[in-house]
């Protein structure tokens, strides 16, 4: 059962550390960042795409897995854990100031989905370069994550790896699962090896995973297609960032017929000479 959630601005002490530990290994677990009531209006917003219409495709969507794709176009309410106060400063630490949505989906592991197989959320994309990750990607835990249900596995520190060392047998010994009460949010990098584990429970296991790449990369969805000027217009602004109506600071990737995207979203847009900077 999730606790209220923490509602106050984190210190920077507490952000410092969680972020330290993500950096030593690859992945941190924050807890009571929903609350129970929060938890029951995602529920209810997915509820209607979760009716055994959307099973994955192939073994890595998992056959006993549905997935719910472009959830911003099915509910506004999902903003709510895109940027959230208690894990969006950790994210800002560790990409980009003009970091993008990278990906954001509903993940309902049912009973006799087995292990997905270790991957890394950097496919298809270069090695980030000293320092550098790729990417940051949250799981939002709906239900509480457990060994049994297929909490997400994690092989520690393997972000350190050098690009395309795959886990032997004996690494495999050392994956942990990602237990977690509904509410609870896992981050992990994207350089690190993971995957779902197997449902061996007898429920399912319901988690939403919002991820991140630095703004330099392509997203995996293509936001700007499933979420148009019209229903962009309805997100909070700084979600209207995230899925793409912005720019690269301080550059101009992104411009939309030679102009901020956001003139696309706002006809009072004044543009950033307003802001003391070139339009
Ligand atoms: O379901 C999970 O716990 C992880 C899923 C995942 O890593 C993926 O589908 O890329």
């Amino acid at each position: 059962m999730a606790t209220p959630a923490q509602q106050v601005k984190p210190d920077d002490s507490l952000i410092d550390s969680e972020t330290a530990e993500f950096l030593c290994n690859g992945y941190v677990i924050v807890k009571d960042v929903l609350s129970s009531d929060q938890i029951e209006l995602i529920r209810r917003a997915l509820h209607p795409y979760l009716q055994g219409e959307h099973f994955g495709r192939n073994d890595f969507e998992g056959f006993a897995t549905e997935r719910v794709y472009a959830l911003l176009a099915k509910s506004v309410e999902f903003s709510l854990i895109i940027d959230h106060p208690r894990i969006s400063p950790i994210i800002d630490r560790l990409v980009n100031p003009s970091y993008l949505l990278w990906a954001a989906l509903a993940i309902n592991l049912h009973p006799g989905e087995t292990m997905q197989n270790l991957h890394r959320d950097n496919i298809g994309q270069r090695p980030p370069g000293e320092g550098l990750i790729n990417g940051v990607s949250t799981m939002w835990a709906i239900d509480d994550f457990t060994s049994a249900n297929g909490a997400t596995r994690l092989l520690p520190r393997s972000q350190t790896w050098e690009q395309g060392r795959m886990a032997s047998e004996r690494d495999r010994a050392d994956l942990i699962a990602a237990q977690m009460p509904a509410g609870s949010v896992l981050i992990w990098s994207s350089e690190i090896l993971h995957a779902g584990g197997a449902n061996t429970s007898d429920r399912s296991r319901l988690g939403i995973t919002v991820q991140y790449c630095q703004p330099w990369l392509r997203q995996l969805e293509s936001f700007l297609l499933v979420l148009p000027p019209e229903i962009a217009r309805t997100l909070p602004e700084r979600v209207q960032e995230l899925v793409g109506y912005s720019i690269f600071e301080p550059g101009i990737m992104g411009y939309a017929d030679g102009m901020h995207p956001k003139r696309f979203l706002r006809d009072d847009y004044q543009g950033r000479k307003a802001q003391g900077k070139p339009s």
